[in-house]
């Protein structure tokens, strides 16, 4: 069977279905998505369900409603879907929706445009029928970690938060097969144990079994944001893109940097000229590189998945993990020779 190499993994070039998607939190993720393709389902729905695993986890504190809030004390939450013909549905700046990447699947689908942000996006919210609780408490957590940073209100993200995460014995824990500095991947029962000042999303690729491609990204944006702020997650082009012909990306990480290059639309378009997934992935964080002053200070990861089903992931710094999965049928399993199907790897990166 044939394998390409991409820098830091092999990854099966006959297609089959692959999931890959960001941070230790895309091992559960990746196992409800894989379960979905495994059935026969659809990329869409593998996409949309597989990251609805993490804005569901109270655990979790940078997706979905236990997530940090804003500097005014807010949980605002941002999410977008595409699929391989190229619809886009996306919300931002929405409050009290548990699962906002449903949500953005309804623009895509029952409306006819792409992005609902704020009011009106919980005003459709409410004419769907999906549960809209605006009043939701802070997760107790979160509200104690908001009370302790309005007594500074310094804003300073922390870069790979997303990893500072102390590991229980929980079952379903996967051994990360990369990296240096952690050692296991998340799964239910973690504590974070890092600072506050921070950032995370879920963003997660899928190619299934009739070759289309879809991608997901949900995420409560920058802990102790701007009221209003909205990152590059919901913006098609930037934190999400598929080009059912040619591949698809996602970002994570600072927002801002990657809305400014147009991040993930550059990584499909270098595909389409021919660059590889791990080529693209290093060009997309080299134009980024030309507009940050200090990047020891900056976090941005891309995740690229082509047609092909060859997987790419760059980052500014260490520290950016990703969790891949093949499904049934796609025995060649991943780069580390391992085709138990959903793994953790740390992306190789430019600093
Ligand atoms: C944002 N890109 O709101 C998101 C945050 C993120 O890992 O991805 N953090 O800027």
């Amino acid at each position: 069977m044939a394998t390409e190499k991409t820098g830091t993994i092999l990854a099966n070039s006959s297609a089959g279905t692959v999931v890959v998607s960001t941070w230790n939190h895309g091992v559960p993720a990746n196992a409800k998505a894989l379960e979905i393709l495994n059935a026969g389902g659809d990329a869409l729905d593998a996409a949309e369900a597989g990251v609805m695993v993490t804005e569901r986890d109270s655990l979790e504190h940078s997706v979905g409603l236990s997530g940090y809030p804003d500097r005014d004390g807010i949980v605002t939450l941002d999410a977008a879907i595409m699929d391989h013909t190229g619809r886009a549905g996306s919300v931002a700046f929405v409050r009290g929706v548990a699962h906002p990447i449903s949500l953005a699947r309804m623009v895509m689908q029952r409306t006819p445009h792409v992005m609902l942000v704020g009011e009106g996006a919980e005003q459709f919210a409410r004419e769907q029928g999906v549960a809209f609780a605006p009043e939701t408490p802070l997760h107790p957590d979160m509200l104690s970690a908001w009370q302790k940073w309005l007594q500074e209100k310094k804003y300073a993200p922390q870069i790979n938060r997303e990893n500072a995460f102390t590991k229980s014995a929980a079952a379903g824990s996967t051994p990360m097969m990369r990296g240096s500095h952690i050692n296991q991947a998340g799964a239910a029962g973690n504590t974070p144990v890092g600072g506050e000042h921070n950032h995370d999303t879920i963003g997660m690729l899928v190619l299934d079994a009739h070759g289309r491609l879809a991608a997901s990204c949900t995420t409560s944006g920058m802990s102790y944001k701007m009221h209003g702020r909205v990152g590059d997650s919901p913006i098609i082009g930037a934190g999400l893109f598929v080009d059912g012909d040619v591949g698809a990306a996602v970002c994570t990480g600072v927002g801002e940097i990657a809305m400014r290059t147009v991040a993930s639309f550059l990584v499909v378009e270098e595909m389409r000229r021919g660059a590889t997934a791990q080529q693209a992935c290093e060009e997309a964080i080299a134009r980024m590189l030309k507009l940050i002053d200090d990047p020891t200070q900056v976090q941005v990861g891309v995740l690229a998945l082509s047609s092909g089903g060859v997987v790419g992931a760059f980052a500014i710094q260490g520290g950016f993990t990703y969790a891949l999965g093949n499904g049934a049928g796609n025995g060649a399993g991943n780069g580390a020779g391992n085709s138990a199907g959903n793994q953790m790897h740390e992306a190789s990166h430019a600093i």
